[in-house]
């Protein structure tokens, strides 16, 4: 049907106009008052289209189209219910507004549902004040609270957005609250099956945009039946979607020193000695970190004993499948004295939430050890692989052809003491800028680099029994 030009189309009261098989086109002036229109039977797309030169504004809007959908070719708004029965709404590059305070969507299912791969969004604006589980205009994003947000306007699109270089979903959710800190908020992200979009459901996470990259939330809780993930210690908000999880790793490494062949674990005596930053220390030191930069531990963390207690912090990077002189991300990590090296809570998988899934040379460095690279670039996909354990003397380390890149020791591999001062070579300038002014000095965890065996204590022995034998031997990592 057609409201042409100059002429008013008036739906009195709760008059119910159906038009079936056929489009909605309004070049003139609609008026709903409390009625519906709904979109009904079995036409094409091309045949069933919502439009024309003015912006109709429904009360109630209903879709009922037999499989088939109903695209937009302009904008709309509906103040009331938009009512999902059959088939789908296009949004087709156009906006759908949910208008008043009562403007909500209601029955949408994966087989009567909102589309719009082509662009346009679904647009709720209302006022939200410590929310419990709201979901503004049941748009799909439900959202948690104590916080008075004000004004605000949530966005729902379905073109899928790219995550650091990998595609998520295709939904995403642009919320912009009036008050937008201090939050503390959680948010539950739903979804359905279609718009996965090739995605593993069991994987999904949620990823928030910060501008120049995404950042990945850890999922609170999920439900691959209902079709939602949730998160939580929101500070503020922005834009959102669901991509493939965070990329997971595994990680296994001796440091030469503290390692012990008799009990074949390593010394923590840099945490018993009350010595260990609880502020992840490589930023101080001049290494570039690309996640976690000044992040931080626990006390708690730290006071854990026997082999999972905390020996030291690490860095880890991933590097450029055909570029391993590229660092593509890069985060603090802490190693146990069981060679497992985990995340800043102290048990947890290593965990980069700013790369996409795909396949990376992994680095490992230490302040005061010689860094090293696996041999061969490993796929990470979100899911958790299996142990990438360099202390395994058949995992294949990336070597520049010089020298061994770890040391063997009774059959276990381990990284090289003796670089005091980080440059990637072990030479005078470690024991002359570094190990000579620490020499006898009190232990400072930042300034006793030269504490090679990691006792506590910078002397001698450093020097003797560590720096003299590994004297000339450098990193085997491709420089960058
Ligand atoms: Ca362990
Ligand atoms: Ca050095
Ligand atoms: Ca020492």
């Amino acid at each position: 049907m057609e409201v042409s030009t100059n002429t008013h189309l008036v739906v009195n009261g709760n008059a119910h106009l159906v038009v079936k098989d056929g489009r909605f086109i309004n070049n003139g002036i609609f008026q709903s008052g409390n009625g519906t229109v709904t979109l009904l039977g079995s036409a094409s797309a091309a045949n069933s289209a919502i439009g024309g030169d003015s912006i109709s504004v429904f009360h109630n809007l209903k879709i009922n189209k037999n499989n088939n959908g109903s695209p937009l070719t302009q904008n709309i708004q509906v103040d009331n219910e938009l009512q999902m029965s059959d088939g789908y709404l296009d949004l087709n590059g156009f906006n759908l507004t949910l208008g008043s305070a009562a403007g909500q969507i209601q029955g949408e299912t994966s087989t009567a549902f909102i589309t719009g791969t082509n662009g346009g969004e679904i647009i709720k604006t209302l006022n939200v004040n410590a929310p419990n589980n709201l979901n503004p205009g049941n748009i799909g994003a439900s959202i948690t609270s104590s916080a008075n947000l004000g004004n605000t306007t949530v966005r729902r699109g379905h073109s899928p957005q790219m995550i650091n270089g990998t595609s998520g979903v295709r939904r995403y959710y642009n919320i912009s609250p009036t008050n937008n800190s201090n939050l503390n908020a959680s948010l539950r992200l739903t979804y359905f099956d279609h718009e996965l979009n090739g995605l593993v459901e069991a994987n999904l996470e949620p990823w928030r945009n910060k501008g120049a990259y995404w950042e990945n939330y850890p999922v609170n809780s999920s439900d691959a039946a209902t079709n939602y993930v949730e998160t939580t210690n929101i500070d503020s908000f922005s834009l959102w979607t669901l991509g493939h999880g965070s990329l997971k790793l595994l990680v296994k490494a001796f440091l030469e020193g503290p390692y012990n062949t008799t009990n074949t674990s390593m010394n923590d005596a840099l945490r018993t000695g009350g010595a260990l930053p609880t502020t992840e220390p490589y930023t101080a030191l001049n290494y570039t970190l690309k996640e976690g930069i000044g992040s931080s531990t626990s006390s708690a963390v730290l006071s854990t004993t026997g082999n999972n207690a905390i020996v030291d912090w690490l860095m880890l990077e991933l590097r450029d499948a055909s570029n391993p002189t590229v660092i593509v991300t890069s985060c603090p990590v802490l190693l146990q004295r069981d060679g497992d090296i985990v995340g800043l809570d102290g048990t947890s998988e290593v965990r980069f939430s700013r790369a996409a899934a795909a396949s990376y040379y992994l680095v490992l460095k230490h302040r005061n050890h010689l860094g090293i690279m696996s041999a061969n670039p490993i796929a990470l996909n979100g899911q958790l692989g299996a142990l990438i354990d360099f202390s395994d003397p058949n995992m294949s380390v990336y070597t520049l052809g010089t020298s061994p890149p770890l040391k063997s020791e009774n059959g276990v591999m381990l990284l090289w003491a003796g670089d005091a001062n980080g440059d990637g070579t072990i030479n005078a300038t470690d024991t002359n800028t570094e190990w000579r002014p620490q020499n006898g000095q009190p232990y400072i965890y930042m300034t006793s680099k030269a504490d090679m065996n990691m006792d506590g204590t910078v002397n001698a022995v450093d020097i003797n029994l560590f720096w003299r034998i590994n004297n000339s031997k450098q990193t085997q990592l491709p420089s960058n």
